[in-house]
């Protein structure tokens, strides 16, 4: 039980034990001393169990695209639950399923139209690694296996992910059971080169080279596949510099190595396109996605593999066998394929991918306001992803972005946190007044913390 029972807590809680749910990411004794708990969602607002507004300036956890409580979703699924509340994909299926990949086929790069489903990003990932694996084995080269990440890449929390990843206190605790075979690239935020740079900064393009050391180490004949957010979110914002991904498309192609962009964040227009790869016009060989792809309503993650891939695998192996020993119970499940194909309906119909691009302008302006406030160092921005860094405090790095956070949220806005940095991904149906009033409550925060 609970020992904290004064009645501000109460009221903060909805008078719920709070002893049983081990929260994920959470500093559990601090958020159960004080909880921050909501009830409602519509549109842009969250509503609180203590009946305030806040408004939610990183859709969710960067996955509300469509905004909240989209009636349209909220049909298709409940049909949908009543008609066939599950059926499984392993050598059956249902129409549904089909659909949900012809849709997603449609908003990927050329080719890249063969989808594998799956719930969530960290499984998004892992399944991105092992196809590739898989891939170079029906080739015939079954000794690439050497796989390649970045320092400060976020890939969710598998095995897998937390391996290629460079996120450090995601992997100190298992840091003999990390897969072998990895290496990681360097992290392409320099601030001293590129603070404030408005999108993608023009210093750090010859970072992608390193690649080419990487390759020179290891030799290409055992690497299988590299990995990267187009934009890195959850480490904070971290931007490609401008001709990077590029340049590691081309060292990719020349070594045969396959290019995984991981766009569990940057998918379903946070920058403007469906994808980070159309955004850039650098295509990869598979993504990873999982959240706004059916908005969150119900778990559910995607690869997408470039037609070769899938063909070199399934049309390589057994007759009558199967050919990628791989899959989750819940892949294609029906209420989240159905949340999915209403989800593309909504951002079809509404053009959010295009009304992304159109705020994103002022989403810039809005961000970059806040330079010259106390303790900020450096603003990020491309799409409607952006963030701002500050100063850490002495010995005590994570707090003062941390209350500042406190202090947003209690004002009615809610950005997310990372370190010492502030992060903003808004859904895609965000307004002027929504930006103003998200910047305009960080400004103060920022003069109020200490
Ligand atoms: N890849 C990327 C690029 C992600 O951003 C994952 C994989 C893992 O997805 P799942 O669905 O397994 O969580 C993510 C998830 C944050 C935050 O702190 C970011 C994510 C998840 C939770 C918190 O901003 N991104
Ligand atoms: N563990 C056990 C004992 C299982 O039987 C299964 C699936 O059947 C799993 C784990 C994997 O679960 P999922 O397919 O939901 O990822």
């Amino acid at each position: 039980m609970n020992t904290i029972t004064d009645a501000k807590h109460l009221e903060q809680t909805a008078g719920v034990d709070m002893s049983n749910f081990w929260m994920p990411f959470t500093a559990n004794k601090q958020f159960k001393a004080a909880p921050r708990m909501f009830k409602k969602a519509k549109g842009m607002y969250y509503t609180t169990v203590d009946d305030r507004q806040v408004l939610d300036a990183v859709a969710g956890l960067w996955c509300v695209n469509a905004g909240h409580g989209r009636e349209e979703i909220v049909k298709a699924v409940t049909e949908q639950m009543s008609a066939m509340d599950y059926a499984p994909t392993f050598q059956m299926g249902h129409p549904i399923a089909f659909e949900a990949a012809s849709r997603i086929a449609e908003i990927m790069p050329a080719m890249m139209d063969r989808i594998f489903f799956v719930n969530s990003g960290s499984e998004a990932v892992d399944t991105a690694l092992k196809i590739a694996l898989a891939y170079h084995r029906a080739r015939g080269e079954g000794q690439r296996t050497r796989l390649i990440g970045r320092e400060r890449g976020y890939h969710g929390v598998g095995f897998g992910g937390i391996s290629v990843g460079g996120i450090v206190t995601n992997r100190k605790t298992f840091s003999a059971n990390l897969i072998p075979g990895v290496d990681h690239m360097p992290a392409t935020l320099n601030i001293e080169k590129a603070a404030y740079s408005r999108g993608q900064p023009a210093w750090g393009g010859h970072l992608a080279d390193e690649l080419e050391k990487i390759v020179a180490l290891h030799d290409a004949s055992t690497i299988a596949a590299v990995i990267v957010e187009p934009v890195s979110g959850s480490a904070g914002v971290l931007l490609p510099p401008q001709g990077y991904l590029q340049r590691l498309r081309d060292i990719c192609t020349k070594h045969g190595i396959l290019l995984i962009f991981d766009e569990v964040i940057t998918g379903f227009g946070r920058l403007g396109k469906a994808t980070a790869s159309e955004f850039f016009g650098v295509t990869p060989d598979l993504i990873a996605m999982a959240k706004a792809i059916n908005n969150a309503a119900i778990p559910m993650g995607a690869v997408a593999a470039h037609r070769n891939i899938h063909d070199t695998i399934v049309h390589g192996g057994p007759a009558n066998g199967i050919e990628l020993f791989h899959g989750y119970t819940y892949s294609a499940h029906p209420v989240a394929a159905a949340a999915c194909i209403a989800t593309q309906d909504i951002y079809e119909r509404e053009a959010l991918f295009e009304r992304a691009a159109e705020m994103a302008p002022k989403f810039e302006q809005a961000i970059h306001g806040l330079k010259g406030e106390p303790f900020v160092k450096d603003i990020r921005n491309l799409g409607l992803v952006g963030g701002i860094e500050l100063e850490s405090r002495e010995g005590a790095p994570g707090t003062r972005a941390y209350d500042a956070f406190l202090k947003c949220f209690h004002n009615g806005v809610m950005p997310r946190f990372t370190g010492d940095i502030l992060a903003f991904s808004p859904p895609l149906i965000v307004e002027d007044s929504h930006l103003d009033q998200i910047f305009e409550t960080v400004r103060k925060a920022l003069r109020e913390v200490a």
